[in-house]
């Protein structure tokens, strides 16, 4: 096996059918685990915590947290990302890290948290997804697909766009922004791997019920 090869295949393997965002902002910091937990439960596939706006060490605490509740589960196989954090990555039970392009670039990001753990970056243009190095970046995240209030202030790319985008993408393509049940079904149709929402699961009264909805809408998507 080439160096490569081997670095490849040491890397974690991850599912990005259903990518579940657990924003406190959204779901308040007391309801994080619980809700990981709910998401997990649903079927979830993958998770990431996104705080933006809590100190190191408490998004830290959160962090082992869910480590803990997939260490303790059935789901040991759900990816666990953190977002912009690169230093956060190292924690046991963190899979990797996700940045965006208003953060520290891919490279270095790669070189701080080794060859094995997961690196997700976003990107939304063309030329975001022409700079991508698929030997360094895992996977991408791009919207907004749709409207959302989560991220009012950004262009919306609509399925037409993300499928214009995928077609140049060197990594899986989660599709992201403003996705429901409803419309998680056009998305994977557009050539996403999978797709990730915050409030449509982490902003409802029963985040099981609506994860277990987006996981049979990716299915049934991929089937039809
Ligand atoms: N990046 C593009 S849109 C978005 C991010 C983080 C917000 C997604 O949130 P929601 O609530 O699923 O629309
Ligand atoms: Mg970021």
């Amino acid at each position: 096996m080439s160096k490569k090869d081997q670095v490849m295949a040491s890397r974690r393997h991850f599912d990005l059918s259903v990518y579940v965002i657990i924003d406190p902002s959204i779901c308040g910091d007391e309801r994080v685990i619980e809700v990981a937990r709910a998401a997990l439960e649903g079927g979830a596939t993958f998770l990431q915590l996104r705080n933006k706006h809590d100190p190191d060490n408490v998004v830290e605490k959160q962090a082992r947290g869910i480590a803990e509740v997939l260490a303790a589960s059935s789901f040991s196989n759900v990816g666990f990302v953190i977002d912009d954090r690169v230093e956060l990555a190292v924690i046991p039970g963190v899979d990797g890290v996700h940045i965006g392009q208003d953060d520290m670039g891919f490279k270095e990001a790669r070189k701080l948290i080794g060859e094995d753990k997961i690196l997700g970056l976003t990107a939304f243009t063309m030329e975001h997804y022409k700079k991508v190095d698929p030997d360094m970046v895992d996977y991408v995240g791009t919207g907004p697909v749709f409207p959302t209030m989560t991220k009012p202030d950004k262009a919306v790319l609509g399925v037409d766009g993300l499928a214009k985008l995928v077609k140049l993408a060197p990594v899986p393509v989660v599709g992201i922004g403003g996705v429901t049940p409803n419309n998680a079904g056009e998305v994977i149709k557009a050539g996403a791997q999978g797709v990730a929402m915050i409030r449509a699961v982490v902003g409802v009264d029963d985040p099981k019920a609506a994860t277990r909805e987006f996981v049979n809408a990716v299915m049934e998507a991929r089937s039809a």
